[in-house]
């Protein structure tokens, strides 16, 4: 009985290596049929006519298996034979199939991707030109070179603190021009791109517009440098194809930044993803930053998360800090004083990042 059963069991190997070798045979004159009629410049969804030939296979079929089950087994076999040549054709503009070495981006004496870590800090909003001149001279002091603050603000609530508008960037650029420093601020729509492309350097694209697709098709028909946020939700491939709608519309100075994910946890403001930073580093060619600030929604972690994000190979790193954040007219939580930002940035000094 045992001799009978290892004989079987010898058999169903050879079969086994018999079907392998087939389906090698099978997946090479697939190949050759996919490459001439590529040749010819035929394109098609399905160039290997996968319905007929189940649909000749299943009518010559002696069983015992059913038909179901030829018809399931052999499309799923050409299906991931047409999933690789699909794959195959589609190179994303952000990744590093189409570009292997990193993309450098310089805006005024800042650079993005490139040796060193940049560090981004300045309030939420900005809310005077008292608060910002105040913060912005600190962090100059301190050797910080990239001055965030806010104008227009997407707020949850309509009864928020809006932002000052066009004020808000002509006291940006004033206090900017005094101390000299590079400038972000968000933009919202597509109609405040020529009006703070004359105050601002760095036009940053917020969370909850990162698929505001008409806004990223006008900020891609211009060349300023864009820092897109990934959305509340947004999946890893969801943010790059949103950063792709930018580069195809001819504008490759994007940066990519982190700014923590919605999840059921409510410790922190958002899930900050750390994993998000080597596999954007990895997938794409282009700065990545994290914001952890938002990303955590407080003060007393943010040191080590931004450690953490740095060891994992962000660019950089961006942060809230107001002369009172007590007082701050959004975001007073998660928002650093001048002091805490000088501990903050000798932190991570000491361990090298800076
Ligand atoms: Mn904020």
């Amino acid at each position: 009985m045992s001799e009978q059963l290892q004989q079987l069991q010898f058999q169903l190997n050879g079969i086994n290596r018999q079907l392998l070798h087939l389906l090698n045979e099978q997946a090479r004159t697939a190949d050759e049929i996919v490459r001439i009629k590529e040749k010819q410049g035929i394109s098609e969804a399905d160039p290997i006519g996968v319905q007929q030939m189940v649909n000749e296979l299943t009518s010559h079929n002696p069983g015992p298996i059913d038909n179901d089950t030829v018809m399931y087994l052999f499309t799923e076999i050409f299906r991931s034979k047409m999933k690789k040549n699909t794959k195959n054709e589609r190179k994303l503009l952000v990744s590093r199939h189409h570009k292997s070495e990193d993309t450098i981006i310089r805006v005024k004496h800042a650079e993005f991707g490139g040796a060193s870590h940049v560090m981004i800090a300045g309030p939420c909003s900005i809310e005077s030109r008292d608060q910002l001149l105040t913060v912005a001279a600190a962090l100059k002091n301190a050797g910080v070179t990239v001055l965030r603050g806010g104008a227009f603000k997407p707020r949850t609530s309509p009864y928020d603190f809006q932002g000052l508008g066009v004020e808000g960037l002509k006291i940006m650029k004033e206090v900017a021009d005094e101390v000299g420093m590079v400038t972000i601020s968000e933009i919202m729509s597509p109609s405040q791109i020529d009006t703070a492309a004359r105050y601002v350097d760095i036009f940053q694209i917020g969370a909850r517009n990162m698929q505001n697709f008409d806004l990223l098709k006008a900020v891609g028909q211009t060349g300023l440098p864009i820092l897109l946020k990934r959305g509340l939700s947004a999946t890893l491939e969801e943010f790059i194809l949103a950063a792709e709608y930018i580069l195809y519309n001819g504008n490759d100075r994007v940066m990519l930044i982190e700014r923590g994910i919605r999840t059921f946890e409510k410790w922190t403001r958002n899930t900050l993803d750390i994993s998000a930073v080597p596999l954007l580093k990895q997938e794409t060619h282009l700065p990545v930053l994290v914001d952890v600030s938002h990303s955590t929604g407080r003060k007393d972690i943010l040191l080590s998360c931004a450690k953490a994000v740095l060891a994992a190979g962000a660019d950089g790193v961006m942060v809230e800090v107001h002369p009172n954040p007590q007082s701050a007219r959004s975001d007073a939580k998660q928002q650093i004083n001048i002091d805490e930002f000088h501990t903050f940035w000798k932190g991570l000094r000491d361990s090298g990042f800076f």
